[in-house]
């Protein structure tokens, strides 16, 4: 995919992306081969079509579903390489990526072949794609704050490689606070904090993150707008927001990109980045997605630098390396 110099290709960081949202129809289909296992689609094309998503529940019933083509720790492996590939064409030279370790447990893939996989893609990610990464292990928030739990102390042999928690699948319905306990336990444990607030769900959710949750950045965090005071408290704080256009485009939280609010967020003082979310599904890596801000935004070359340069600020960087990858 041929992105624009002055625009996609940037030097970038990228903050909000599931390494599970990267898998490729045909990596999918290879990986379905490759483990016996049957995809209830004909073809790479057939899967492609079922990518019209109502909402994000109705997303995430395919995107769970589709995972079911990762068994080994060399899936793991492939998965992330050809991330980090794609990422690597787009500009991209840090990368902190999200994974569900639950939805890999509860098909019976221990969370070691899921952590060991990732890192051994990530470990050669600087000498083969020039790309640092850092790793956010997610709690699905639609399941049990016990199965939260069960999973932090699950992953304890492997905090290593962990720097971060962070919290997402389905949002309405599951406020922050019922985190409040594992997120308590990851900060004893030295883990920093993310969430998903404010992509569905009502902007008390991000207050909620920050206030009880304690999180140092808000994945999405959109509807934020709703709420004046909110935004106000965002810019003072300088909260970073890890906004994902395209996927709220294809979710449906906004109707048409033209529609979509980031110049008004970043001209109230947000301090706002642009990411993929969940690339393979929503139509393009954070490349794609800084040239279609844009094309359909108007954005100019000095906003795309000061969302690139957001980017770094609000990366899991030492000052050091921050400015050695700028
Ligand atoms: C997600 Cl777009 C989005 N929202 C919440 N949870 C997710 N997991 C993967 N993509
Ligand atoms: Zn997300």
């Amino acid at each position: 995919q041929p992105t624009d110099r002055t625009t996609g290709n940037l030097p970038k960081a990228e903050l909000h992306l599931h390494i599970e949202g990267t898998l490729e129809p045909d990596l999918a289909f290879t990986l379905a081969a490759r483990n016996g296992v049957r995809l209830p689609y004909a073809d790479t094309e057939e899967l492609r079509r079922a990518y019209l998503f109502e909402d994000l529940q109705s997303f995430l019933d395919l995107y769970y579903g589709l995972m079911a083509v990762l068994h080994t720790e060399q899936d793991f492996e492939d998965l992330a390489d050809a991330y980090l590939a794609r990422a690597a064409a787009q500009g991209v030279r840090h990368a902190e990526i999200f994974f569900d370790p639950q939805a890999h447990t509860a098909r019976g893939i221990p969370i070691a072949t899921v952590v060991e996989g990732l890192s051994r893609a990530l470990e050669r990610s600087e000498e083969r794609h020039g790309i640092s990464t850092r790793l956010i292990m997610c709690f699905l928030r639609d399941q049990s704050a016990e199965s939260a739990l069960a999973t932090l102390e699950a992953a304890r042999p492997h905090l290593h490689r962990i720097t971060a928690v962070g919290l997402d699948s389905a949002e309405v319905g599951h406020p922050p606070a019922k985190f409040r306990e594992v997120y308590e336990a990851a900060a004893a444990l030295g883990l920093r904090r993310v969430a998903h607030a404010g992509e569905e769900g009502p902007p008390a959710y991000i207050t909620e993150a920050l206030d009880v949750l304690g999180v140092e950045r808000i994945d999405h965090g959109l509807t934020c707008m709703q709420d004046p005071g909110l935004v106000d408290r965002l810019v003072r704080e300088r909260i970073p927001l890890t906004l994902c256009p395209l996927s709220n485009v294809r979710l449906r939280a906004v109707d048409v990109l033209e529609d979509h609010p980031l110049p008004q967020m970043m001209a109230a003082g947000l301090l706002c980045t642009v990411n993929s979310d969940d690339p393979a599904y929503f139509g393009g890596y954070v490349g794609d997605t800084y040239h279609a801000v844009h094309e359909a935004l108007g954005l100019d070359e000095e906003q795309l630098r000061a969302l690139a340069r957001n980017s770094f600020t609000a990366a899991f960087l030492d000052d050091d390396e921050e400015r050695r990858r700028r």
